[in-house]
């Protein structure tokens, strides 16, 4: 899962650590130069009779015998030390420095789906987080430009983050859900999903058959609403929506049910009447929560469309679908910075099971490649 943007990022993490080794080996010289100016005799790898001839008698006590118990591996252990010195030493990371690493990390993003306002953001982050760091010469510098990107990637992807059961467990009951995005997206298989997760939760869920538009949809949430043993509840194809939705969160009330989930008709962004339908849709059944949902294989796509979406009506979340069919990333770190609305669910393939709570850590270390998907 997510290789390419793992694979996109391999040229900022080389381009930050040759930055990175160019000061260590710039710093390593100043200190050779220094250490071999200051003990010409360690230095040199004259026979140790002659290190003793003269210039012992002279030298300090102390470093007579330093030099005395190291005999044997007399330049190594200059050596181990000129290391040391470097490595007690540290780099501080520049303007200048940064400006090649966060460039390759730009791109890297942009060419991972990553919208361009949320990859100026992330490396903007990433910016501040380098940025006069002191970084001790002897740790591992891929680490350095991972834990930055790291904690960019967490710190925006947690900002809106909510926790869908507890906002269900939280939320008086019934709790009205509605689906909505463009076609072939996966809402009626992610109200699915959602069913099956609730109920593993104890929840009692209600299906509302609003995809009234395109012939097969009511049966298709029939065919999920039988093998998860639930109530849908439906019109005719033709029929309005909104009051198939209104008789579902009806039916919940009087029969004691926890949650509403309902289908909507997919629809382009560019469709004024479908979504001034969906306007009406919600302005009747009055949702809990907008969820909605796209492909994370639709890259910028997505992301444009969950803007719109989000201008037309509030979403209160997100699903992205179909990450299991090589998506790049990008538009799962995107489309929440865009709506300002988390992503609630990952769909993951296409049975009821693939479906992860879209958790922040989860996420970035997938796609930093900690775990395995
Ligand atoms: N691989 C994969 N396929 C999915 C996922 N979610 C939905 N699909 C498939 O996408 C297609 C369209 O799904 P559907 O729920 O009918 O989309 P809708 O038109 O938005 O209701 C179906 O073939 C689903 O099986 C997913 O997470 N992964
Ligand atoms: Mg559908």
């Amino acid at each position: 899962m997510f290789n390419r943007f793992k694979e996109k990022l391999s040229g900022f993490k080389e381009a930050l650590s040759s930055k990175i080794q160019e000061k260590v080996g710039a710093k390593a010289d100043q200190a050779e130069k220094a250490t071999t100016a200051e003990k010409p005799a360690a230095a040199s790898s004259q026979p140790q009779q002659e290190a003793r001839s003269g210039a012992v008698s002279e030298a300090p006590k102390a470093r007579e015998a330093e030099r005395d118990s190291s005999k044997p591996k007399n330049r190594l252990s200059f050596l181990e030390k000129a290391k040391t010195l470097v490595f007690e030493q540290e780099v501080v990371l520049e303007e200048k420095d940064l400006d090649e690493p966060l460039w390759a990390l730009e791109m890297a993003l942009l060419e991972s789906d990553v919208a361009l306002p949320v990859a100026e953001e992330i490396v903007k982050e990433v910016k501040s987080g380098l940025l006069g760091v002191k970084k001790k010469i002897g740790a591992d510098t891929g680490e350095l430009a991972e834990e930055a990107l790291r904690g960019a990637l967490l710190n925006i992807l947690s900002r809106n983050h909510i926790d869908f059961d507890e906002y269900i467990s939280d939320k008086e009951k019934p709790v009205k859900i509605l689906f909505v995005g463009v076609n072939g997206t996966g809402k009626t298989t992610s109200i699915a999903k959602v069913a099956k997760h609730l109920m593993d939760r104890g929840y009692s869920v209600v299906l509302a058959a609003g995809d009234t538009f395109r012939a097969g949809a009511i049966e298709q949430l029939e065919v999920h609403g039988n093998k998860l043993g639930l109530k849908v509840v439906k019109h005719k194809t033709g029929g309005d929506p909104a009051a198939v939705i209104f008789d579902a969160i009806e039916y919940a009330k009087a029969h004691n049910k926890d949650v509403v989930l309902a289908d909507t008709a997919g629809r382009l962004h560019t469709n004024i009447n479908l979504m001034d339908q969906m306007k009406k849709i919600v302005r009747v059944t009055k949702p809990d929560l907008l969820i909605f949902v796209d492909e994370a294989i639709a890259g910028n796509d997505a992301v444009e469309r969950a803007r719109l979406f989000n201008e037309s009506v509030p979403i209160g979340g997100s699903i992205l679908t179909k990450t299991d069919a090589d998506a790049k990333g990008g538009s799962a770190i995107s489309v929440a910075y865009i709506t300002g609305k988390p992503v609630l669910f990952l769909g993951i393939g296409q049975t009821y099971p693939d479906l992860v709570k879209f958790e922040p850590q989860w996420l970035v270390d997938r796609l930093m490649g900690e775990a395995e998907a």
